[in-house]
């Protein structure tokens, strides 16, 4: 496996620049959170990084600390926000592991009973 350098020109390096716009529910000296375009369930929220990593492969510890405190404030509102039953966290590393846009990243989606998530 070859080691991959960060692409300041992904798409979320130029939401942070504000090159392009988002949704942001929560921002914090670390971290941005912000609704996914693509919301595989109503709610459906990202965590990234303010600082450049391309994943879970090459991030600094207090990055991912800083990401995992604002996933799990952003978790407890969902559970409010959308009266979910529960919450779906996912991150993916890598075209193979699924990766689509190379800035780290963690998908925080509020889950109902009985209600799959959409592909
Ligand atoms: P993945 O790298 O596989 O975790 O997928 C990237 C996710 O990012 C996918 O759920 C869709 C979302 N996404 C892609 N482009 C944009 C964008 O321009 N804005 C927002 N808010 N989300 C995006």
């Amino acid at each position: 496996m070859t080691a991959t350098e960060y692409d300041n020109d992904n798409i979320f390096a130029k939401i942070l620049r504000e090159e392009l716009p988002c949704h942001k529910v929560y921002e914090d000296d670390a971290t941005l959170a912000f609704m996914d375009i693509m919301p595989r369930a109503d709610g459906h929220t990202l965590v990234i990084p303010k600082n450049p990593s391309r994943n879970m492969l090459d991030a600094g510890q207090d990055d991912v600390n800083a990401v995992m405190a604002t996933v799990q404030k952003i978790a407890k509102a969902q559970m409010t926000a959308f009266e979910a039953d529960g919450i779906t966290i996912q991150q993916f590393n890598e075209p193979a592991g699924g990766q689509v846009v190379f800035h780290l990243h963690m998908h925080v989606i509020p889950r109902k009973d009985g209600i799959t998530m959409r592909p």
